[in-house]
């Protein structure tokens, strides 16, 4: 029997601190579900239970999220949305050229734009309050607003990427949510407005909805667009 004739299981969290929620990155398989249009069932993980030694079952580094179809055991978000991609042409086109250029955008996204997104995440959120933050921020800065500043040309004026969406534009859209308590994306008008057009695909709200419908409580503060 194909793998593909079984439900598909992602890990997720059913409790994160607020900051987070509407950023933890389970929110990329399931908005590639959704475009794709394959339906899924969460394993959940509280977030105040699962620290310390905890790991999370078939995710090397105890993280989310994990993905199970049959025999199909994948973790890494960047791999899982490509393998998933590759079943239609929503966000995988089928010709060749299409193909390889939306993967280059996907480990773009992950491998040239994410890291330094990421050091400035870390530095908002859990370094602020160390004496040596303010020295360090403009050199973080900087080097988002160099990704930032190459992202925003090879846009230019188009609605994607490329000539159409893709999940390069998916994964590059999840790792700019992260710079929304920031001002940093100001500076670039056609990469806040390619980011809002993402946000605003029915497939991304029906998968955010779907996080936030996870959490167990009522702690509902977003990261509003
Ligand atoms: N490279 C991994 C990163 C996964 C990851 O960082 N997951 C976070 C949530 S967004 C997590 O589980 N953090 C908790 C931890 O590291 O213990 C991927 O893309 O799947």
């Amino acid at each position: 029997m194909s793998a593909e004739t079984d439900t598909i299981e992602i890990t997720a969290y059913s409790w994160i601190p607020p900051f987070a929620r509407g950023l933890v990155r389970d929110l990329r398989v399931r908005w590639t579900l959704e475009e794709i249009g394959l339906p899924y069932r969460t394993q959940l993980f509280d977030r105040r239970t699962e620290q310390g030694n905890s790991r999370i079952p078939e995710q090397p580094f105890g993280q989310v999220p994990a993905f199970r179809q049959g025999d199909v055991r994948m973790f890494e978000t960047g791999a899982i949305c490509l393998y998933l991609a590759e079943r239609s042409d929503t966000l995988l086109p089928s010709d060749e050229v299409g193909r390889t250029r939306a993967m280059c955008w996907a480990f773009a996204a992950l491998n040239s734009v994410e890291p330094a997104v990421m050091q400035l995440s870390v530095l908002n959120l859990f370094e602020a309050d160390k004496p040596w933050a303010g020295e360090r921020r403009p050199m973080v800065e900087g080097m988002v607003h160099d990704r930032l500043q190459h992202l925003s040309d090879a846009l230019g004026e188009r609605d994607w990427l490329e000539d159409r969406f893709t999940v390069g534009d998916l994964l590059m859209t999840t790792v700019l949510r992260n710079l929304k308590r920031t001002k940093l994306l100001d500076d670039y008008p056609n990469l806040a407005a390619y980011r809002a057009r993402a946000e605003a695909r029915p497939a991304f709200q029906r998968a955010l909805e779907a996080q936030f419908a996870d959490f167990i409580d009522d702690d509902q503060e977003r990261m509003e667009a």
